[in-house]
């Protein structure tokens, strides 16, 4: 029997894409439920969802003062009531079609089914050589601190059991990196125990509509995820780029 799941989808301001993923998802999987966790987008994305009349799409709008990708996302496996919980972006970067597997892998007893790319080039090269040479680097951290690492780190599409992660989400909500991008990373910094980890591989496109999220804070919160090596390299950059650190992270402020 195949288990129930949520599919969990991050969202700021995609107004330009919400109908047509929640739609997408619809017309594939009835059965699925589709959760947006929505950072209270300024554009009509509630709404859109609303008129959308669909008892199995739910649209939950997070508390401004913590505002953040990896909450969101976190947030929702936390509360998806199903036995599995899947995250991918809003913009169509990650195929509909790629669902089922994960599912099916989970089904097959897997705790844990990363969508991994097949390449990064819809990026554009510049970007994803970038993504590669910091997921290599993560890499070293993990295996420093006796993590388990994963074949795409940095992926945005994976599938998870909520009984398997629930416990981590909630031991560690403090130290989650809230306004990070990489939170399958953030899970496996956490997880207590050894995951079965199985892949699906996929092809990355690229976003159909509106406009990219991605900012120059996105891998300086990446390095702050690698322990205190990673947090100085953080400070180094902010310091760099100009950014406030403290302003960033501000229970890191010493007293
Ligand atoms: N809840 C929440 N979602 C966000 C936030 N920032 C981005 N998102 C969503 O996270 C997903 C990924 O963001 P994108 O802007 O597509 O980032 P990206 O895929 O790295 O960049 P592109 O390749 O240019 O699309 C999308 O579904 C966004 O709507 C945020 O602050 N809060
Ligand atoms: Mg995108």
């Amino acid at each position: 029997m195949t288990g129930t799941c949520t599919i969990v989808i991050p969202t700021f301001n995609e107004e330009k894409n919400i109908q047509n993923i929640a739609r997408a998802i619809r017309s594939e999987y009835p059965d699925y439920r589709i959760l947006f966790m929505d950072d209270n987008s300024t554009d009509r994305s509630r709404e859109l969802v609303e008129e959308l009349g669909d008892p199995l799409t739910k649209m939950f709008v997070r508390r401004p003062e913590d505002r953040g990708l990896g909450a969101s996302v976190i947030q929702g496996f936390e509360i998806a009531e199903t036995d599995y919980a899947i995250c991918m972006d809003c913009d169509f970067q990650h195929p509909i079609s790629a669902l089922k597997d994960i599912v099916a892998e989970l089904d097959k007893g897997s705790d844990l089914c990363v969508g991994w790319r097949t390449s990064r080039m819809s990026m554009g090269f510049k970007r994803a050589m970038g993504s590669e040479v910091v997921e290599m680097f993560c890499k070293v951290f993990f295996k420093v601190h006796g993590k388990q690492t994963t074949k795409d780190m940095m992926s945005g599409l994976f599938g998870l059991r909520c009984d398997v992660f629930r416990p981590t989400i909630q031991n560690n909500w403090d130290n989650f990196e809230i306004q990070g991008w990489k939170v399958l990373m953030d899970l496996m910094k956490y997880i207590d125990r050894k995951v079965r980890i199985s892949y699906v591989r996929y092809d990355f496109g690229t976003r159909a509509e509106g406009e990219s999220h991605l900012n120059p804070k996105v891998p300086i919160m990446t390095f702050h995820q690698l322990w205190g090596f990673g947090k100085f390299l953080a400070k180094f950059f902010c310091k760099v780029y100009k950014f406030d650190y403290y302003a960033l992270y501000p229970r890191e402020r010493k007293n």
